[in-house]
């Protein structure tokens, strides 16, 4: 796929999922380095910023595409075309084989904190969740899973599948129903998008709601994410901006005369919400994240 095939996928959420869009556009980016017919060395890497910046601007909130395409654009040295094409090329595919490490990882972490005989609430579609909870499975934990459907667009139909195809016991709720099965609930494991310095979670929208329930209730929130979620820049929710979506996503366009439609796509929860971070370099408390990062 070229750069703006890759770019109208990821916009379009034909391809989702903050690893998954990570991976693709940094695939993308070497794609473009291998096709791109351009000697002079100044000029190639001009071009790739612009590729880089096409990709980057597809979807606003999740720091993991911006910075797989930075770690992309750290192999474009050299003093020829071919030198700084071959260190994308090695860039970019470092960065998808460590990120599925990565999620291995995190799935042996996660699966270890999932106790035999317990039930586990999850929010959306997180494929470094799933691979957790696949993982205790397959350690022959017995587990029940509650999935939300997460409107609109339904990731939660993704989860729940995928978790049952692999022969996992799991629930569809509505997202509103959480609170109701909250008493039910051991466990609660989400991905995340983005994670600030401060140790907020940028995740699904709803996933706040869900995390001060549990709060409430005492129910450990657990968020698996690969250390590229975390961002260098953002200190605090101040500094992400939230994707904001078309309304037709939620409600077919003129249905509702006269009413404002909003579609936020991602909500923020502060750390004191989240027990810990698992990400493929260990356990991370969130109000410690900057002084390790
Ligand atoms: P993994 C998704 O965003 C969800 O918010 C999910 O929790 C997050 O990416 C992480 O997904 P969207 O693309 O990287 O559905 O763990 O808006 O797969």
């Amino acid at each position: 796929m070229n750069i703006s095939e890759t770019a109208a996928k990821i916009k379009s959420m034909e391809i989702r999922g903050a690893g998954k869009i990570a991976r693709s556009a940094a695939q993308a980016l070497k794609e473009f380095a291998i096709s791109l017919e351009e000697a002079n060395p100044d000029k190639f890497i001009s071009e790739l910023t612009k590729a880089k910046e096409t990709l980057k601007n597809t979807r606003p909130t999740a720091v993991s595409l911006e910075n797989a395409l930075i770690i992309v654009m750290t192999g474009a040295k050299g003093t020829t075309a071919q030198e700084i094409r071959n260190g994308v090329i090695t860039a970019a595919d470092e960065f998808v084989s460590s990120s599925f490490t990565a999620v291995e990882k995190i799935a042996e972490l996660c699966a270890v904190k999932i106790i035999d005989n317990c039930t586990i609430l999850t929010h959306c579609n997180s494929n470094a969740v799933i691979q957790s909870i696949i993982k205790a499975h397959k350690l022959g934990k017995k587990i029940r899973v509650y999935a939300t459907e997460t409107r609109p667009w339904g990731q939660g139909y993704i989860t729940t599948q995928s978790l049952a195809d692999t022969g996992v016991d799991v629930t569809l709720i509505v997202d509103s129903a959480a609170r109701f099965f909250m008493d039910k609930i051991d466990i609660i494991i989400i991905g995340a998008d983005t994670i600030t310095l401060n140790g907020s979670i940028i995740n699904k929208i709803g996933t706040s709601q869900i995390a001060t329930c549990a709060y409430e209730w005492n129910i450990p929130v657990y968020v698996c994410a690969e250390t590229y979620k975390i961002s260098g820049q953002a200190k605090t929710i101040a500094d992400v901006q939230i994707e904001e979506r078309d309304p037709s996503e939620i409600i077919t366009k003129n249905r509702l005369k006269g009413v404002n439609i909003r579609n936020p796509v991602f909500d923020a929860t502060p750390s004191k919400y989240i027990k810990s971070i698992i990400t493929e370099k260990g356990e991370i408390s969130p109000n410690e994240l900057s002084k390790i990062i």
